[in-house]
């Protein structure tokens, strides 16, 4: 798809909140600082329209980006932040609880995962989730630029092994820095805006 159009229509926190317009909706997860921001940006051809930092724990409500009139992205606060209460925490569950488990427009969870390192236990876990509630997923390696071109495949098997990936969802090698795995993963969206 090529983006001439976004907007951020809604940060929000409450499911009133969320936008009206029925347009299919794909909500990004993963661990806190591991790319999902920049993600979005790199899908959009924008630099710094959804905020990425190198801090992590930056995003902290459900922002839904309206992409040409045809589709949200919505990016969503990481996981898996040790510097979050436990209070925090438990709030953050059930916002994204809620969202997953209860949205009718979203068409797929776009979960990013790091190319570099064996998925966590939290990443475990929520991949676990998507597939009890039968959620479409899409699997991000992202930050691929930070590895030699020789070790992808390497890495790629540990992703699928440690989540013990269903043979049919995609995995996508990734790389917001250099735009990586930008057209497959677009198709892969398409796919399942219908
Ligand atoms: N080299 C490289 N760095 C990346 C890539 N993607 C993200 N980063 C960097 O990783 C850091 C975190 O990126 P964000 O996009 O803010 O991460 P996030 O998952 O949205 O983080 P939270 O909003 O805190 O959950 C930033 O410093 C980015 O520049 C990538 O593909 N390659
Ligand atoms: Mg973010």
């Amino acid at each position: 798809m090529k983006v001439h159009n976004v907007e951020l229509v809604i940060s929000a926190v409450r499911p009133e909140q969320y936008p009206e317009d029925g347009l299919p909706e794909f909500a990004l997860a993963g661990r806190s600082n591991v790319g999902k921001s920049s993600f979005i940006n790199r899908m959009i051809g924008r630099k710094s329209m959804a905020r990425i930092s190198s801090k992590p724990g930056k995003t902290q409500t459900l922002n839904f980006y309206k992409i040409e009139e045809q589709l949200f992205f919505v990016d969503v606060p990481g996981y898996g932040y040790a510097k979050v209460s436990k209070t925090e925490r438990e709030a953050w569950g059930k916002m994204i609880e809620r969202y997953i488990t209860g949205r009718e427009e979203l068409k797929a969870v776009v979960q990013i995962v790091d190319l570099r390192h064996p998925p966590t236990a939290d990443d475990c876990m929520m991949y676990d989730f998507l597939k009890h509630y039968n959620i479409p997923c899409i699997i991000i390696a992202t930050k691929a630029d930070k590895i030699p071109k020789g070790k992808w495949d390497k890495h790629k098997k540990i992703v699928k092994e440690t989540l013990d990936m269903d043979k049919n969802d995609p995995l996508i090698v990734f790389s917001s820095e250099k735009g990586l795995g930008f057209e497959e993963a677009w198709r892969e969206i398409e796919n399942k805006m219908m």
